[in-house]
C-alpha cells in the first residue's frame, strides 16, 4: 500500500524516519488521521453534496499571512500604533473577526492552516511538516487551481516538498538554506537559490512574484498562498525608513524598534499592490481574499489600542501569543462592513477555501476545522463553541506540551486550570474548576468535554519520533532555527500554564 497517498501526484517519498516507521509498523496506520487522508486523496472517493450557495465560476483564492502579527497591530481592529489603511479597507469593504487564534509559534500555525488538523494530530516539530500530509493545495490542486506559495516556507529542505505539498510554483525564504530575508536576501525560486546583492528588499521580491504569478493565471482559478516575512523579527528598516541601507547585509544590523512600525506599513503598502493587481486585470470580484497573522505579535513588542497598550506575546498560550487579525474581502460576495464575533481557527481555513471554492471536501476527509464561509456570506453559519490547542513549540529541547480549549470567555487547561479571560486576560490566577458556579461551571463542562474528545488524539509514535532524531541531527536543526526562532523565549512566561 502507498502509505503517502501522493502516488497520484507524481511525488516521490522524503525518508523520513516517521515514514519508515509507517510502514514497518502497519498496525499504526489506520489511526493516523493524515494518513487516512492522504489516501482519501489518492482514491477519489464519493464526495459530499456541493453548496448550492456558491457561484458557477471557480473564484481565485489568495491567502495572507503575516508573520508575528498580532491583533492589535491592525487599525480597523483599534490598534492606534500603526498605519494599515489597504487592510482597514479591505475591513471595511468586507469582514473582520474579533476572535481568531492561531498556534503561538510559525511552524505548529502553518501546519494547522494548511492541513485543517490540530497540532495534536500531525505536527512533528519545529520547521518540518510530515512530508505525507494533505493539504489545502492537493485539494484545489485536483480542483483545477493552479497553486503557488510565495514567501516563507520553513517546512521541511527537500527541494521537492512544495510540489509535495500541492504547489505548481514556489519562490521561498528558508526552503533549503537560511539567509538574510530583508536587505539583500537569499531566497528558493522553484527549488533554484537565487542571491541578491544590489540593495533589492526580499518581500519586494516575493511580492513581485505574486503579482506575475496572478497575472499569468488571470483567466484562473489560482490560489496563491502568501506567507508573508514581513513582519517578523530582526526590526530592520525598509525601503521606506529614514535608515533604509542598500548595502546592509546580514540580519543583525540596522535594528531599531520603530522599525517594526515601517514593516508593518510596508506589509500593508504590499497587500495594496496585490488589490492594485486585481483591479487593474479585472479579478477583484472574482477573488477571495483571506488575510490573518501566524501568531501574537513578536514577544515584547509594545503597541497601543488607543489608552491601552498591548505587549505582544509570541510563543506563550495566552492571547498575547495567539490572538490575530482575520480579514476577509470579497465585492458583493463577502458582507460588507461585517464584524464578526464568532470564534476562528487556523484549522478552519482549509474547510473555508474549499467551501468558497464550491469544492467537496472528500467524504471522509479527516478534519478538525470548521468552515467559516457561511459567516462571510452573511449567514450563521455553524459557529464553534470552542477552540482546542495542543501546542508543544518541539524546538531544540522544548518537548512542553500545553493543552487546552477556549471560548470568547472561558479557558481550561488540561492541567484543570480554568480562567475567566475578562476578568484575567494575562492567566495569572487559576480558578478550581471543583468551585466554581453557574456561568464558570457551565463554561468549565463545556470545555472539559472538547478536551475530552480530543485525549487520544496524539500518534503515540509521533512523540517517540522526536526523540529518535540523533542528538547531532537535533543539535544542527537547533543551530538552524536558533536565529529565526530568536525573538520566541521559551519557557519563561509567567503565565500560570508555561509555570508548569
Ligand atoms: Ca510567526
Amino acid at each position: 500500500m502507498n502509505i503517502t497517498g501522493l502516488g497520484w501526484l507524481g511525488a516521490s517519498e522524503t525518508e523520513l524516519p516517521i515514514i519508515a516507521f509507517l510502514r514497518d509498523n502497519p498496525v499504526m496506520k489506520p489511526s493516523l488521521p493524515l494518513t487516512f487522508a492522504a489516501l482519501l486523496l489518492a482514491q477519489f472517493p464519493a464526495l459530499r453534496a456541493a453548496d448550492l450557495s456558491t457561484p458557477a465560476r471557480k473564484p481565485n483564492l489568495i491567502l495572507i499571512l503575516a508573520d508575528d502579527l498580532g491583533y492589535e497591530t491592525i487599525g480597523a481592529n483599534g490598534g492606534t500604533s500603526y498605519r494599515t489603511p489597504v487592510l482597514d479597507e479591505l475591513a471595511a469593504s468586507g469582514a473582520r473577526f474579533t476572535h481568531c487564534y492561531a498556534q503561538p509559534l510559525c511552524t505548529p500555525s502553518r501546519v494547522q492552516l494548511m492541513t485543517g488538523l490540530s497540532n495534536a494530530r500531525n505536527y512533528i516539530r519545529f520547521g518540518q511538516m510530515a512530508p505525507q500530509a494533505a493539504t489545502f493545495a492537493h485539494l484545489l490542486k485536483r480542483a483545477g487551481y493552479a497553486t503557488c506559495i510565495a514567501g516563507k516556507w520553513q517546512l521541511g529542505r527537500d527541494v521537492n516538498l512544495p510540489k509535495k505539498f500541492g504547489f505548481d510554483e514556489s519562490c521561498l525564504w528558508q526552503h533549503l538554506r537560511r539567509p538574510p530575508r530583508y536587505a539583500n536576501p537569499g531566497l528558493e525560486i522553484n527549488g533554484v537559490e537565487a542571491n541578491y546583492t544590489n540593495g533589492e528588499y526580499g518581500p519586494d521580491l516575493v511580492n513581485d512574484y505574486a503579482l506575475d504569478f496572478i497575472t499569468r493565471k488571470k483567466d484562473g482559478p489560482f490560489f496563491l498562498y502568501y506567507p508573508m516575512m514581513l513582519t517578523h523579527a530582526p526590526y530592520q528598516a525598509t525601503p521606506d525608513s529614514k535608515r533604509w541601507d542598500a548595502q546592509a547585509v546580514g540580519e543583525a544590523v540596522n535594528i531599531a524598534p520603530e522599525h517594526f512600525g515601517d514593516m508593518v506599513a510596508y506589509m500593508d503598502k504590499l497587500i495594496g499592490k496585490l488589490v492594485a493587481k486585481l483591479e487593474a486585470l479585472g479579478l477583484r470580484d472574482h477573488t477571495l481574499i483571506l488575510f490573518l497573522g501566524d501568531n501574537g505579535t513578536g514577544r515584547g513588542t509594545r503597541s497601543m489600542m488607543g489608552d491601552r497598550q498591548v505587549i505582544g506575546g509570541k510563543g506563550t498560550t495566552t492571547a498575547a501569543g495567539m490572538h490575530v487579525p482575520l480579514i476577509a474581502n470579497w465585492p458583493r460576495r463577502v458582507v460588507a462592513g461585517k464584524v464578526c464575533s464568532d470564534l476562528v481557527d487556523t484549522t478552519d481555513f482549509l474547510p473555508t477555501l474549499l467551501e468558497a471554492a464550491g469544492e467537496p471536501l472528500p467524504a471522509d476527509f479527516h478534519l478538525d476545522g470548521r468552515s467559516f464561509w457561511p459567516q462571510l456570506r452573511g449567514e450563521r453559519g455553524r459557529p464553534r463553541e470552542w477552540i482546542y490547542s495542543w501546542y508543544s513549540p518541539r524546538q531544540r529541547a522544548d518537548l512542553t506540551v500545553r493543552e487546552f480549549a477556549f471560548n470568547q470567555r472561558f479557558k481550561l487547561y488540561r492541567s484543570g486550570d480554568f480562567f475567566d479571560l475578562n476578568k484575567d486576560a494575562g492567566e495569572k490566577n487559576p480558578l478550581k474548576v471543583s468551585l466554581l458556579e453557574g456561568e464558570e461551571a457551565a463554561a468549565a463542562k463545556l470545555l472539559q468535554g472538547a478536551l475530552d474528545q480530543f485525549k487520544n488524539a496524539r500518534p503515540a509514535e509521533l512523540n517517540r519520533e522526536i526523540r529518535k532524531v540523533p542528538q547531532s541531527e537535533s543539535n544542527a536543526h537547533e543551530r538552524q532555527t536558533q536565529v529565526e526562532s530568536s525573538h520566541e523565549p521559551l519557557n519563561t512566561s509567567s503565565t500560570a500554564d508555561e509555570r508548569r
